[in-house]
């Protein structure tokens, strides 16, 4: 059966938003990603009117500035892109339980099974861009087609504030006038290589017999003209993002010796922040689980001023909690921690908005590459460390 993928890609994302936290910067030039007098930054993108003057995203500002100097120029509001990019996300899980975020303002939805409760593609895509005007007044282009490379492809040619269905028998048409470029895996490198067997567009690469393409490019030939036939079997991979990270553990028996049960919680706490940053998130809730010798089982927790996904503020708060849970005069157990009010990590992403992440940010970056190379044990810190170089818990810690 024929699937029905749907391709959405929000217009000049960034300026966009721009424009409707501010309506006087409608219908003109903005480039988003610094200032006029900011030398060393780069374009993040700029709105339609200022692409005019051939500015792009990855521009020089130097560069950017001298095509368009009467352009309006600033250096963007990273959380005001991350609030409408979670809003959109929020429409699309209306829409299917099928969603893959491909960017902060791009995904993919399997609507093949959404198709009879819409009503057909025509009203699903209809529904989708209605919804994100009412509640952004953001403007977005979507596609749908019979897999993601189409619908990708159909979504950049129905730009701006657009809607294009392809139709499984209208595949190769609509890709035939197209030029190479258009094709995701035509980079530089291969378009050079096909201009000079004289192809210059997909269409032309779809006829062209795979023997001259095995012959200039190996296996990857045939992967080439797939794509210019427009076919493709990649499927939609929906991303779940954890509600909550926690790692907890039972003792082998109950502990009343508080500095070992504290060295490892700052273990647990390691564990979790680690999962944590691989998940690209930072938490606000920071919550101990203890349970007592007699079962009991008590939950501390503290809400940060700022989210984080470092272990030195998840340590800070715990220290603050320790207090409470140790006035029970009780053995330990079992003790936990859980991160909680989970979201993505807006330093992170603040890459574009130039700011610099935090020092300890950078810090923990080349501790993770570390772990990453030689395992989580190879790095750690403080009270944890005190448990020595390979910790071995009398059960594993957990996480939901
Ligand atoms: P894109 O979807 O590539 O671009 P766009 O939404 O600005 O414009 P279009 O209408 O052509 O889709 O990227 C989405 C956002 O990601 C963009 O608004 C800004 C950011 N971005 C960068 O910061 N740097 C880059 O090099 C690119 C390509 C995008
Ligand atoms: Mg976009």
């Amino acid at each position: 059966m024929a699937r029905h993928i749907l391709h959405i890609d929000m217009d000049a994302f960034f300026a966009s938003v721009e424009q409707v936290l501010d309506p006087s910067l409608v219908g003109k030039p903005l480039i988003v990603g610094g200032l006029k007098t900011d030398k060393r930054g780069v374009v993040s993108t700029a709105s339609y009117e200022a692409r005019k003057y051939g500015v792009h995203s990855a521009m020089p500002l130097s560069e950017a500035v001298r095509r368009c100097p009467h352009g309006i120029f600033i250096r963007g509001q990273f959380e005001h892109y991350r609030a409408a990019s979670e809003k959109v996300r929020a429409i699309l899980d209306r829409v299917s339980p099928c969603v893959e975020i491909a960017s902060i303002d791009e995904a993919y939805v399997d609507v093949s099974g959404s198709q009879r409760l819409f009503g057909g593609d025509d009203a699903i895509a209809r529904y989708i861009k209605t919804c994100i005007r009412e509640e952004t007044q953001l403007p977005s282009t979507i596609a749908i087609a019979p897999n993601k490379l189409v619908a990708k492809i159909a979504s950049d040619e129905g730009k701006p504030d657009g809607y294009l269905k392809i139709a499984p028998e209208n595949v190769r048409d609509f890709l035939r006038p197209l030029p190479l470029a258009k094709l995701p895996g035509a980079g530089p490198r291969t378009r050079e290589v096909l201009e000079q067997l004289g192809i210059m567009t997909i269409g032309r690469l779809a006829d062209v017999p795979m023997q001259v393409l095995v012959q200039a490019f190996g296996p990857m030939g045939y992967a080439l003209q797939r794509a210019s036939r427009g076919e493709s079997i990649t499927p939609v991979q929906p991303c779940s993002r954890p509600k909550s990270i926690s790692r907890e553990t039972t003792f082998a028996e109950d502990v009343l010796d508080w500095e070992r049960v504290e060295r490892v919680l700052a273990y647990l706490a390691e564990r979790c922040t680690y999962a944590l940053r691989e998940n690209g998130m930072e938490a606000k809730c920071v919550t101990l689980k203890v349970r007592y010798g007699d079962f009991s089982t008590y939950t501390f927790a503290k809400t940060l001023s700022e989210p984080t996904c470092l272990e030195r503020d998840v340590g800070a708060a715990l220290d603050a909690l320790l207090p409470k849970a140790r006035q029970r005069r009780a053995r330990v157990r079992l003790i936990g921690v859980a991160l909680t009010s989970l979201r993505h990590n807006q330093h992170q992403l603040q890459l574009f908005g130039g700011k610099q992440p935090e020092k300890w940010e950078r810090v923990m970056e080349s501790v993770d590459s570390i772990r990453a190379r030689h395992g989580f044990e190879f790095v750690r810190f403080g009270k944890s460390m005190e448990l020595g170089r390979r910790v071995e818990l009398a059960t594993p810690s957990l996480s939901r």
